[in-house]
């Protein structure tokens, strides 16, 4: 049985309907600690919809098998739903061809493939590589990998106490020297979105190339990467409502064919004797080993809830959401929002005074909500403000304001018991 959504009424013409949607997520109807679950923990990873779970157990009760290079039926099937989910992945960011649409494990596995691969090949000793100071940790130790063994120099942007990059620094930074410019799309810590089609078209004029780590904008912003002409974009599916264990890396395909192989093995060649072996074409000179295939089958259903409710919808109801929450937690005794960027996704990070955020996410569990704290994969951001760590809410298309209002609510509780 495969689930059709239009069973389902997940929106009108220009709002979503949460309801409706909610309908879809399985693991929203349950109760936590006695209480309905308040699932506001979205930049972590999203729930998965039926269809997406439909869908991998399809495969793996119908048609397992592994792909390419099967003469058999069930090995055919296979392909040709994963090259499906390749197709989709390269309309859902608008890239010029299915070659420059790598699947990998995440985008962390993502960055590590280009910084090792690009790295190996095109950074040399007293080049410069920028990234920004609210970089996820998967965008900091890879870099700082390469530029240790290759003798570079790693540069930082600096933000400003909003949470905005300092745009001028960057230009300041920007230097012949410059090789790679690796910035996020959406800071998952502060919500912030950059202004990545400005840096990069300052960074092309220097001639570094660009990698752009789009984890948290993936389910919300609208990606075209011809028109961004970046020359890597990487993502997570399971951040968008599909399996974990998947990621995309977008490059620029006559960058990729310059790039040697990140892993050796199975897929990615085309000719292996003992004495020397001739690569595979893209996108399979980077496609080392069995892939994750029940689960890159599963990430196709995802982008098609996301192209069915539409970005636009997305975003506006995100907006509201966060419009709403950041009213109303600016009503808490003591509450102070980290990341006031003017541009800004549905993540609300607070520190509440004297009250520990993991004392505040202990006591939110209590009562069925789940949100994030510590420093969350950010701690030179986190130094930034000197801070050790905030609560985070997070939010998706499957959040009402009822939620948002029981989160306000037992933050309250929560300040009154603390301060007694
Ligand atoms: N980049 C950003 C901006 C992220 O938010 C994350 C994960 C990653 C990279 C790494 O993604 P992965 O799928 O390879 O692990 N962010 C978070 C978070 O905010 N809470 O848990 C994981």
């Amino acid at each position: 049985m495969s689930v059709k959504t239009s069973n389902y009424n997940i929106s009108t013409k220009d709002e979503l309907i949460p309801d409706g949607i909610r309908r879809l997520f399985p693991a929203l109807h349950q109760k936590i600690n006695g209480k309905p679950l308040i699932y506001f923990d979205n930049a972590a990873t999203t729930q998965k919809p039926i269809q997406v779970i439909d869908a991998i157990e399809q495969y793996y009760k119908n048609y397992n098998a592994n792909i390419h290079r099967g003469v058999h039926t069930l090995a055919d099937k296979a392909t040709d739903s994963f090259e499906q989910t390749r197709s989709n992945i390269r309309s859902f960011i608008n890239a010029s061809s299915d070659e420059e649409i790598i699947l990998t494990y995440g985008t962390t596995d993502s960055i590590n493939l280009v910084s090792q691969s690009f790295g190996k090949k095109f950074i040399k000793e007293g080049d410069d590589i920028i990234i920004s100071a609210m970089e996820h940790h998967s965008n900091i130790v890879p870099w700082q990998m390469v530029c240790e063994e290759r003798g570079a120099n790693l540069r930082i942007i600096p933000i400003t106490d909003n949470g905005e990059l300092i745009f001028e620094e960057f230009e300041n930074l920007l230097s012949h020297k410059t090789k790679l410019v690796s910035v996020v799309h959406v800071s998952n810590s502060l919500g912030t979105i950059n202004p990545i089609d400005q840096i990069i078209k300052k960074a092309h004029l220097v001639g570094a190339k660009v990698m752009i780590d789009g984890a948290q904008a993936a389910a919300h912003l609208p990606i075209d990467v011809q028109e961004l002409d970046c020359d890597f974009y990487a993502f997570s599916s399971h951040k968008m409502f599909g399996p974990t264990g998947v990621g995309v890396l977008f490059g620029k395909k006559e960058i990729l064919n310059e790039m040697p192989p990140y892993r050796g093995g199975g897929e990615m060649i085309s000719q292996v004797t003992f004495e020397k072996t001739l690569y595979n074409n893209l996108p399979f000179k980077f496609e080392a080993g069995t892939p994750n295939i029940a689960d890159v089958i599963g990430l196709k259903f995802a982008t098609d809830f996301i192209c069915e409710l539409t970005k636009k919808r997305i975003l506006n109801h995100e907006k509201f959401l966060l419009a709403y929450a950041q009213k109303m937690l600016g009503e808490i005794e003591g509450l102070r929002i980290i990341g006031n960027a003017q541009k800004k996704l549905g993540v609300v990070s607070f520190i509440i005074e004297d009250i520990h955020s993991f004392d505040i996410g202990v006591m939110l569990d209590a009562g069925g909500i789940a949100i994030r704290t510590g420093h969350h994969c950010t701690q030179p951001l986190m130094n930034r403000f000197g801070i050790e760590g905030t609560a985070r809410a997070s939010f998706s298309v499957y959040n009402t304001y009822q939620e948002i209002d029981t989160l306000v609510e037992s933050l309250k509780k929560i300040v009154k018991i603390k301060r007694k």
